[in-house]
C-alpha cells in the first residue's frame, strides 16, 4: 500500500469517528445529567471543533503509533521552509550551532536559554512515527529529542498559562517578517511522545527538516510541528500574537487543534 493511499484510509476513518461522535453529541442532548458534565457540554455549545472535543472525551494521554525500522520511509521530505535564510540563523548554521540559544519564557518560574548541548543532556525519547501532511503526503521517521515535559519541569510554567507558543527563525514574507510559529496546550506540551527533536533517522536534524531543534507534536497534522525553533513562550492566551489564531497557518485559516 502506497502511503498517499494509506493516509486517505486513516482521513476517511477520522470522518467516521467525527460523525460517531456528532451522533453521541446529538443523543446526548437528551439527558441532563451529562449536559450538565463539562465535556458533554463543550460538545453540545460547539465551542470547539469537533475532533478537539472527541479527544478529550478519548483521552488526550493516548500514544500516536509507532513503527518498527524497517517501516522508515526512503526519504523525510522538507516542506514549508527549507531554510530560514537569515543573518541570524546562517550564522548559527554556520557555527554548528554552537551559539544557539532555544528561549524559554512568558509566565514560568524559572525563564532561561539553553544551548544546545544542554537541551542534549536532559530527558530524551526515540521514536518511529509517520507525519501527515494536509498536502496529502505522509512519511514514516525516527526522531530523537528531548522530551518537552523535561524543559517545562525546569522552567516551570505558572499555574495561569495555558499555552506554549513555539516561535520559529523562518520569515514566510518575502520582506523578512511574518515569522512561523504555532502554539500548543499543556495536554499535549506534556504528552509522553511530545518532544523538540535534534535527531532524524540517526543523524543531526538536517537543516530542511528544521534544524537544530523542531517540535513533534505525534498527535496533530504536520503544520503544527514547529522548525527552527528559537523561542518557547508560556502564554495564557494567544489573542494577541500575530493574527490571534495561534499559528501561522491557523492565521490563515487552518484548525488550531489539528488532531489526527
Ligand atoms: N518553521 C516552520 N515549521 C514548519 C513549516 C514551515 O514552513 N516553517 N511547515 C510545516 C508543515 S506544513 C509540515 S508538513 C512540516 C514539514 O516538515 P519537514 O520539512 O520536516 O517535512 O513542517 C511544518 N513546520
Ligand atoms: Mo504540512
Amino acid at each position: 500500500m502506497n502511503e498517499p493511499f494509506k493516509l486517505r484510509r486513516r482521513l476517511k476513518r477520522r470522518t467516521f469517528l467525527q460523525r460517531a461522535a456528532a451522533a453521541s453529541a446529538l443523543a446526548l442532548a437528551g439527558c441532563d445529567a451529562i449536559s450538565r458534565n463539562e465535556s458533554a457540554q463543550r460538545i453540545l455549545n460547539s465551542v470547539e471543533p469537533l475532533n478537539e472535543a472527541l479527544a478529550k472525551l478519548v483521552g488526550r494521554k493516548a500514544l500516536a503509533q509507532e513503527f518498527s525500522e524497517k517501516d522508515i520511509s526512503p526519504t523525510f521530505r522538507s516542506n514549508g521552509s527549507d531554510d530560514p535564510g537569515t543573518p541570524q540563523y546562517n550564522a548559527w548554521a554556520g557555527n554548528g550551532f554552537a551559539d544557539y540559544r532555544l528561549t524559554v519564557g512568558g509566565l514560568c518560574e524559572v525563564p532561561r536559554a539553553f544551548s544546545l548541548a544542554e537541551v542534549r543532556a536532559l530527558p530524551s525519547r526515540t521514536q518511529i512515527t509517520r507525519h501527515d501532511c494536509v498536502e496529502g503526503w505522509s512519511a514514516i521517521a525516527k526522531w530523537k529529542g528531548v522530551r518537552l515535559s523535561a524543559i517545562l519541569d525546569v522552567v516551570k510554567p505558572a499555574p495561569e498559562a495555558r499555552y506554549v507558543m513555539l516561535y520559529c527563525a523562518d520569515p514566510m514574507a518575502a520582506d523578512g517578517t511574518d515569522l512561523y510559529y504555532e502554539s500548543i496546550d499543556f495536554d499535549d506540551a506534556r504528552h509522553e511522545q511530545t518532544i523538540l527533536a535534534y535527531d532524524l533517522n540517526d543523524a543531526p536534524l538536517p537543516v530542511a527538516n528544521g534544524a537544530p531543534l523542531r517540535l513533534r507534536v505525534e498527535r496533530q497534522l504536520g503544520y503544527k510541528h514547529a522548525k527552527f525553533l528559537t523561542g518557547l513562550e508560556f502564554v495564557a492566551t494567544f489573542a494577541n500574537i500575530a493574527g490571534g489564531k495561534g499559528g501561522y497557518w491557523e492565521d490563515q485559516g487552518y484548525q488550531w487543534y489539528a488532531g489526527i
